[in-house]
């Protein structure tokens, strides 16, 4: 039976600034424009952080709104909203998109070195996103920068404050967090309850790698200029399509072994019981 990918587009992130590239989307249009070109290469999740007009990282939710009526014009693609932010942003801060009703929002279940600097998640910290979370209806994609965030996510579960069906993102290769390597999957994807679902992502020059481990293994994918401003080594992405356009070059080489495809949007969201709309 095939079993489709989900591709998850992370298209700006709230670390990657112009002077790093001159490619990243900032504005509400270029990030709908992106969103929408990805889109019709096969991404069916939009994973949103958004930026004010100096291009800084925000998550006014005036702006997520607009970006998310400008990409919604355009197409149907899943709309994930970060509760991360940036490091050093508060919770109510982080949390305030929700009000906005993505179908889905980040939920990291630990904290992580970032450069110098430490993305904070307490438990009482996940605990305020997740019933800011669930208040909504809105979907969680738990976010596992490292292994033990895994059993964090399991204490919230127990505790009723995220329920099954689970999605989870690893999010591999950040210096301080797990690793991108197979072996790091092979361990962690068996801790997952039954049922769950789940996807790779992984930091800088791991995006690609990591991503066709991820493919083989059974899991979804994400891609983007959030994680990886390079197509190759040392030529950066000219935008989010190239990065989607590889990963589904990669997808389709390796379906004769994994007998998977991209997924459609409809697919994603029946995979990810999410409504249907
Ligand atoms: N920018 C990071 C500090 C998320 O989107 O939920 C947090 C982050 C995770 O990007
Ligand atoms: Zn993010």
């Amino acid at each position: 039976m095939i079993q489709p990918v989900i591709i998850t587009v992370a298209l700006v992130g709230a670390e990657v600034l112009r002077e790093h590239t001159p490619y990243i989307p900032i504005t509400p249009d270029e990030i709908a424009k992106d969103a929408y070109e990805c889109y019709k290469l096969g991404a069916s999740i939009a994973h949103l952080h958004v930026r004010d007009e100096k291009g800084m990282p925000s998550q006014d939710k005036e702006i997520f709104k607009e970006v998310t009526a400008k990409i919604k014009e355009k197409c149907d693609i899943i709309i994930q909203y970060s509760t991360g932010g940036a490091v050093g942003m508060s919770i109510q801060e982080r949390i305030q998109g929700l009000e906005n009703v993505p179908d889905m929002a980040t939920l990291s279940t630990g904290s992580i070195n970032f450069g110098d600097e430490v993305f904070m998640n307490t438990r009482a910290q996940m605990i305020e996103i997740a019933q800011g979370i669930s208040k909504y209806g809105v979907k969680p994609e738990i976010e596992i920068f490292d292994t033990g965030m895994i059993d964090s996510a399991l204490y919230l579960l127990k505790k009723g404050y995220i329920s099954m069906p689970i999605h989870w993102d690893f999010v591999t290769g950040m210096l301080g967090g797990v690793r991108a390597s197979k072996e790091a999957l092979q361990y962690m994807v068996p801790l997952l309850p039954e049922g769950s679902t789940w996807s790779v992502a992984g930091i800088g020059r791991s995006q690609f790698e990591i991503a066709k481990e991820s493919i083989l293994l059974g899991g979804h994918i994400r891609v983007g200029m959030e994680d990886n401003i390079y197509l190759e080594k040392g030529v950066l992405t000219p935008s989010n399509a190239a990065l989607v356009e590889k990963i589904v070059k990669i997808i389709e080489e390796l379906e004769p072994k994994t007998k998977r495809r991209v997924a459609t949007v409809q697919e994603a969201r029946a995979i990810l019981n999410l409504k249907t709309v």
